[in-house]
This record gives structure tokens, C-alpha cells and sequence, in this order.
């Protein structure tokens, strides 16, 4: 098997992803558990590529590649493919055209990381405002060249355009760029349909009903911790009254003060909807995706997953609740990665949407 070490909300993973549903090579790829991450490093990654992005790939005699660009050649070749066209201008329109679709990926990238990894007060708009000038002028090249695009992509060209179109979409939902690029947004659509790879978030239905459900879920795991805990607190025999007291206090403000993690991972499910629902109903509980966010892995208590990969839950000493995305638990029981049973904490249960 090839290994890749993997997110699905990276644009350029999903090139990958692309090119390999292209070639019929995808289910030879196992996906690693990986958080990459501008600051904070992912060792895992790291031990891999000494950038510590994704994607990286391990081939089968052993070999790391990184990145995008040089795993979707290493797939063309192994199968047999010809997304990457062997000479002649063809070869340099696909591969500037790959270059063009990386390079507004780069500069939407360094926009989303000014908002989600810069604290606040070092925050700058006129560095976000460049990297959009940067997303524009690329746009405006690809508009000029739209006319001569063919639906299905037949070049890693093409596919590049069009996961970098589609992570505008995933990411910057309010930028309207189909209004700066009608051609485009017409071959985008036809793309967007016959493409074989996963979206990175289709909207599933039932999740307004479901969250209610899921957060009482995970409260009511809450109140059984504390149960436990103040259990445990009250055998103490040299406890007075007064420290059970401001034990249980100090242990209410932990849950209020975001000392508790519940961690996603879905590449079917829409993350951003997911959190903007439940945090509401959830404000002692920190909300993250595994993939992009930083993750105390200790403070993670709750998972709700769709088919993580392998060694996903073993990052989570603490974890608690396990809530799977979709009916039954056939995808998550032997797994193996799971916290050890028996254990007082661990329990799976079933959500449907
Ligand atoms: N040029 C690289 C870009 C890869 C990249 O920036 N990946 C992002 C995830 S979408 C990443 O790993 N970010 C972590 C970091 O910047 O250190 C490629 O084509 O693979």
C-alpha cells in the first residue's frame, strides 16, 4: 500500500486524491492521521517530510515524497497515466496551469492562516487584502483561458484548477469569485459533477435535529465525569464538608472554562456547520478539527468521527464518548486504536442525522 499522510480539508491533499481517482489508483492509498500545521508541527509529519506538510507519500519500496506536485507525477507514472502530457507545449501549458492553481492555494492559505493561526492582536489586513489581490489576479488568468477547458479534466492542469476553485468555495464561501469568472464558474460546474473524489463538505441532511441530541449526549457524559469524580472526592475520609465543597466548585468552573476538547473528523461532513451549531449548546466545550486545529490531545474527551483513519483515537488519552457520524458502529468497533476497554469512561453509541 502507499501511505499518505493526510487531511481532508487540505486543498492540495485533495489533488492528490484527484489525481489518484483519476488513475483508478485510490484505494491503494492508506490516509495517516496527520494535524499539519504552520506553528505548531506535527511530529508524525515531521519524521516524514522535514517541512511537516501535507500531503506526503510513502511509496511501497519506501521512498517519502513530498508535495502535491511531485506525489500526482509519482501517481501519473505509476499508473500509467497521462496527466502529466510528456512534452511539447501541452506539457508546459498543464504543468503553468498546475503552478497558477498552487499558487492561489498558496495565497488563500496564507489568508485563512492569518485568521486561524495568528493571534488577534497580530493580525494584519493589509497582509490578508494582499494575498486576495494574489487570489484574484490568478482568477482573472484562469477566467482568459476558461473557453479552452475540457469538462472532464484530462490534465493535472485542470484538476489543480479546479480543487483550487473548489477550496474557495470550502473556505472563502463569501468571496463570490464566480461573479469575477463566469466562464470558469460554467466549467467549474461541469467539473464539480463528474467529479469521482470526495467534496470536502456536502451539507448531510438531519444535522438541526441531531445536534440537540448530540449535545445531551455529551453533557450528560459530563455530568456522569463529575458524578465520578465527586464519588471519589466524598471517600476521601480527611475532606471536610467546606473542601468537597470548593472542590466541586473549582471542578464546575474547569467545565465552564473551556478545559474540554470535543475533536471532528469527517471527510464527508461539514465541519463549519457542525461547530456553528453546537457550540451554542456546548460552552465549556472547545471544538476542533483534527486536521487543521491545534489539539491538546489530553484535553480531548469527545470524538465525533466518520470513518477517521487508523490510529486517529489512540492520539486521545482522555477520550470519553465516541459519536459516529452515521448509523451503527460497524466502522468504528476492532479498529484496535480505540482507548482500552474495560475502562469506566469508554462507551460507543449510535447517532443517525
Ligand atoms: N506546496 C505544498 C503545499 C502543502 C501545504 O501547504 N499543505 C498545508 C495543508 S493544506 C500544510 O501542510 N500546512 C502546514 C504548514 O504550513 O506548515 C504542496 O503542494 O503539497
Amino acid at each position: 500500500m502507499l501511505k499518505l499522510y493526510y487531511s481532508p480539508a487540505s486543498p492540495y491533499v485533495r489533488k492528490v486524491m484527484a489525481t489518484a481517482h483519476c488513475l483508478g489508483l485510490a484505494d491503494r492509498i492508506e490516509k495517516l492521521e496527520a494535524a499539519a500545521h504552520p506553528v505548531q508541527r506535527d511530529a508524525r509529519i515531521a519524521t516524514f517530510n522535514p517541512l511537516a506538510k501535507v500531503p506526503a507519500l510513502q511509496t511501497e519500496d519506501g521512498l517519502a515524497l513530498y508535495d502535491s506536485r511531485v506525489i500526482c507525477e509519482y501517481l501519473d507514472v505509476l499508473g500509467n497515466g497521462s496527466l502529466f502530457p510528456a512534452e511539447g507545449q501541452a506539457r508546459w501549458v498543464a504543468l503553468t496551469r498546475q503552478s497558477l492553481a498552487d499558487g492561489l492555494l498558496d495565497a488563500a492559505l496564507l489568508a485563512r492562516y492569518e485568521g486561524t493561526a495568528r493571534p488577534a492582536e497580530k493580525q494584519w489586513s493589509g497582509w490578508v487584502e494582499a494575498q486576495m489581490t494574489k487570489i484574484r489576479a490568478a482568477l482573472e488568468t484562469i477566467e482568459a483561458q476558461a473557453g479552452q477547458f475540457e469538462g472532464t479534466p484530462s490534465d493535472i492542469g485542470l484538476i489543480a484548477i479546479g480543487c483550487a476553485l473548489g477550496y474557495l468555495d470550502f473556505r472563502f464561501a463569501d468571496f463570490d469569485w464566480r461573479a469575477l469568472c463566469p466562464n470558469a464558474a460554467a466549467w467549474f460546474a461541469e467539473f464539480d459533477s463528474t467529479r469521482r473524489w470526495p467534496p470536502p463538505v456536502p451539507a448531510p441532511d438531519g444535522m438541526k435535529s441531531g445536534r440537540r441530541r448530540l449535545a445531551t449526549l455529551v453533557r450528560r457524559e459530563q455530568r456522569n465525569k463529575q458524578r465520578s469524580r465527586h464519588a471519589r472526592d466524598d471517600l476521601l475520609p480527611q475532606r471536610t464538608q467546606r473542601q468537597r465543597t470548593d472542590a466541586r466548585r473549582a471542578a464546575r468552573r474547569g467545565c465552564a472554562g473551556m478545559s474540554e476538547t470535543l475533536v471532528f473528523y469527517s471527510e464527508l461532513d461539514p465541519f463549519e456547520q457542525w461547530r456553528g451549531l453546537l457550540a451554542p449548546l456546548l460552552p465549556g466545550v472547545r471544538i476542533v478539527r483534527s486536521c487543521d486545529e491545534v489539539v491538546d490531545p489530553a484535553s480531548v474527551r469527545y470524538a465525533l468521527v466518520w470513518k477517521p483513519p487508523v490510529g486517529f483515537f489512540a492520539r486521545f488519552p482522555n477520550l470519553q464518548l465516541v459519536i459516529n457520524l452515521g448509523a451503527g458502529v460497524d466502522s468504528l468497533v476492532g479498529r484496535g486504536d480505540l482507548p482500552d476497554v474495560p475502562s469506566p469512561d469508554c462507551r460507543i453509541r449510535t447517532w443517525r442525522g
